[in-house]
Order: structure tokens, then sequence, then C-alpha cells
């Protein structure tokens, strides 16, 4: 449609930016005041530095339905509403999550300190996804090559789940992604304001994972993040990882369901 998306602005007014997980925070996103919720020093230096070498050692294989990135458990997306794919996502998810687990020892794994912080803010709490009455995974670590982007897309829990009470519930949808070890240029969270029907957006995909960025305009904002971070955003939104440069890009990541003020947030991956 447009020209090139490789170069990102970074737009403050959709960004916040605080030193902890606040719940005002988390309901500014909710109430589509900011698109992006970013939290420095998440993960201390040191915990990212030994996290990256066991997630590498640990080994990366691409995902089923999206060719060059790379990843470590498994997406739900990745089931593309396969029966045989399906058993095999929750045969394998409280294994998955011991896996990653493993992967980030000594220290402890992003995903499980990120699920207590917020159930320590969330008077509701916070759980770990069902569905189908079994526990989904969560904290899908992703490795996105230098030079290869993560096409544009959002992320809807409601085409890979249709009809059940746990994605008709939701209200809303975040990215969750904790960042361990990022190009220092490069690799930018682009968002687009665009929010398309599923439909419309899995006509414009194609026979592809996702929208090609080169059939987008430039993003409308962006993130740029470091080592340590903790980034979540509306992931209804179009969105995109832009290519990084010089070195992987590894970061372990989730889904946060919103279902109303009273109600339980829920992770998975
Ligand atoms: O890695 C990122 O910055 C975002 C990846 C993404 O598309 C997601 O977490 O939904
Ligand atoms: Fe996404």
């Amino acid at each position: 449609m447009m020209t090139s998306t490789l170069t990102a602005p970074s737009t403050a007014s959709h960004t916040a930016v605080s030193d902890s997980f606040r719940k005002a925070d988390l309901l500014s996103l909710i109430h589509n005041e900011i698109q992006i919720l970013r939290i420095p020093n998440f993960i201390g230096e040191n915990a990212c530095r030994s996290i990256s070498d066991g997630l590498k050692k640990t080994g990366y294989n691409d995902y089923l339905n999206a060719p060059q990135v790379g990843r470590i458990g498994m997406s739900y997306f990745e089931t593309g509403r396969q029966p045989d794919i399906i058993e095999h996502y929750f045969a394998n998810a409280l294994a998955n999550i011991n896996l990653l687990r493993e992967a980030c020892s000594p220290y402890p794994c992003p995903m499980d300190t990120f699920r207590c912080v917020v159930d320590e803010t969330w008077e509701a709490g916070c759980t770990l996804q069902t569905l189908y009455e079994k526990k989904m995974f969560v904290g899908l670590s992703r490795s996105m090559k230098p030079g290869i982007p993560l096409k544009a897309h959002h992320d809807m829990f409601g085409r890979h789940a249709p009809n059940t009470p746990e994605s008709d519930s939701l209200i809303s949808q975040f990215g969750v992604n904790i960042y361990i070890d990022v190009p220092e240029t490069g690799g930018e969270l682009g968002m687009w304001d665009d929010e398309l029907s599923d439909d419309e957006f899995l006509d414009r995909r194609g026979q592809d994972y996702a929208i090609p960025l080169d059939q987008l305009r430039p993003c409308d904002y962006s993130a740029k993040p470091e080592n340590g971070d903790l980034i979540l955003f509306n992931a209804r939104k179009l969105h995109a990882v832009l290519p990084g440069e010089g070195k992987d890009r590894l970061t372990i990541s989730a889904f946060l369901g919103y279902r109303g003020e009273k109600e339980a947030l829920t992770v998975w991956s």
C-alpha cells in the first residue's frame, strides 16, 4: 500500500513508562488512554545475561506456521484449529512451562515473576488461562534473527478458540513481552492505530502468516525495548517487530486477558 516501515517513529503520548507494574497504568491500557506500557529493568542485567545463555542452550525451533521465527514452547496460534496440534499443545503445556523454568535457572523465569506481580496488583488475581478445561502454556520465548521482521498482525484469542466462553468473555487482549537480549539498533515494537476485524486481517494477509511490512504505511508509533524491559500493549491493534541489527532478539512473551474489574486476569501463550 505505502512505503517502507523500517524507520520507527517514537511517540510519547501513546506510551507510559513506569518504574513498576501498577494497577493505574494497566487501567490506562484497558481504557485505551495509552497503547504501550513500558517498565524498564523489570529483570536485572545479570539475570538477562544468564537467561539469554540458558535460552540459547535450550535451543529455538521455528513456529509451525511462521517460518524464520524461532521459539521455545508453543503458541496456541500455531494450532490453527487443528485437533491433533491442539492435543499436542495441551499435552506439552506444563512441560513447556517447566522447560522455560529450567532454561532460566538459577534465576526465576521472568514469566513466573510477571504472573506473581500481576496477581499481587489485581484484586481478583491473575491465573493461568484454561481452555477446554485444560491449562494453557504461558511464557513462549521468541527469537528473531537480524534483518527478519515479525510481520504485522493482531492477536485475537477468538480466532483460535472460537465460540468458547473463554474467548467470548474477553474484553481486552494485551501482548506481554519481557526483553531478555535485544539488539541496540532496530527490533522496535511497531504499532498502527488500525483495529481491523479478524476477517479483514485474514483477507489482507492472504496465505502469509501476517502482513508484510512493505504493504503498510510506516507504523504510527513504536517502542524501542532494552534488555530487562517489560512491555504490555494492546494486541488488538496491528503490530509488528521491526528488523533488528547484529544479534538475535530474545523475548519471553504472553497474552494478558481482561474480562472486567471484578474478574481475574488470565495469561497464556
Ligand atoms: O516482541 C515484541 O515486541 C512483540 C511481539 C508480538 O507480536 C506479541 O507479543 O504479540
Ligand atoms: Fe503479536
